[in-house]
This record gives C-alpha cells, sequence and structure tokens, in this order.
C-alpha cells in the first residue's frame, strides 16, 4: 500500500513525540520517586511505559505498510520539577499538544483520501480524549482537596491507584 511522503513525515514525526511523551513521563516518575512521591512514581513510571506502546503502535502501522518507521533520537526531557501539581499541569500541556498533533494528521489523511491511514488514527483521536481527561481530573482534585501536606500525600496515594497496568 502506498501512502504519501507528507503523511510518512507526519507518522514518523508522531513515533518521535510518543518516544518524547514516553522518556518525559519517565523523568517525572524518577523525580516523584526521588523526592518521595511513591505513588505518583507508580503513575508515572506505568504511564511512561503507555507511551511507549503509543510509539510502537505508529511504528506498526508503517512496517505492516511496508513503509520502514524511523526510530528517533530521543530528546532530553527536563530533570527537576517544582511540584507534583506542576507536573501534572506540564502533563496536561504536553498531551494537549499531542491532540493537537494527532488532529493535524487526522485532517492530512482526510485531504489525501487516505483512508487507511485515517481508520487506524480513530484509536489516538480517543487516546487523547482520555488522555486530557485523566490530567484534568487529576488537576481537579488540587483544588477539591488541597495543597497541603496531607493533601498532596492523599493524591499521591490516589495516584498510585490509578496506575493500573497498560493493556493497549
Ligand atoms: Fe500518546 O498519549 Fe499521551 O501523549
Amino acid at each position: 500500500m502506498k501512502i504519501s511522503s507528507r503523511i510518512t513525515k507526519a507518522l514518523n514525526d508522531q513515533i518521535a513525540m510518543e518516544a518524547f511523551a514516553s522518556n518525559y513521563y519517565l523523568s517525572m516518575a524518577s523525580w516523584c520517586e526521588i523526592t518521595g512521591y511513591e505513588g505518583a512514581a507508580n503513575f508515572f513510571y506505568q504511564h511512561g511505559d503507555e507511551e511507549r506502546q503509543h510509539m510502537l503502535k505508529v511504528v506498526h502501522y508503517l512496517n505492516g505498510i511496508g513503509v520502514q518507521a524511523v526510530i528517533p533520537q530521543v530528546k532530553q526531557p527536563p530533570k527537576t520539577f517544582n511540584s507534583l501539581e506542576s507536573i501534572c499541569k506540564t502533563a496536561l500541556g504536553n498531551e494537549q499538544a499531542v491532540t493537537r498533533s494527532i488532529n493535524k494528521i487526522v485532517e492530512l489523511a482526510q485531504k489525501e483520501k487516505d483512508h487507511s491511514t485515517f481508520v487506524f488514527l480513530q484509536w489516538f483521536v480517543n487516546e487523547q480524549i482520555e488522555e486530557e481527561k485523566l490530567f484534568e481530573t487529576i488537576l481537579q482534585k488540587f483544588v477539591l482537596i488541597g495543597r497541603d501536606k496531607l493533601a498532596i500525600n492523599e493524591i499521591d496515594k490516589a495516584l498510585s491507584s490509578m496506575a493500573t497496568p497498560s493493556t493497549e
């Protein structure tokens, strides 16, 4: 099957974006672990694994249609963060950027009548709705529970229970 060079490039860029997201969550997890936020560390380690699965989905899609995927160099994410809340805000902002990127490829696939890529991307469209909702829900907890030490401890525990192993 043939897909255009523009779509090939966009999908390879998406591989790089998912790889960076995976590394970014890994850095967040590592900071949480060293800072003593055990629950949040679990959550972000697991989320980093999920992003790697997203990256692999695109790799397999391209290879499956006979277009060799480009495995990117991964940029270094920030090493330190200000607080658990600021991490979650950054995560939401990053997810919104991923949503914009997916939407752009969907629009390109529509424009080029590339039905295969269009259908492939539907999973990502739905996933991004979930991803944004997830971080909005977590951020709401800071408003509802608070930001003092006890509240942060509660939120850390809540994050741990949200760290379910991914099936995707
Ligand atoms: Fe890949 O969903 Fe988050 O970024």
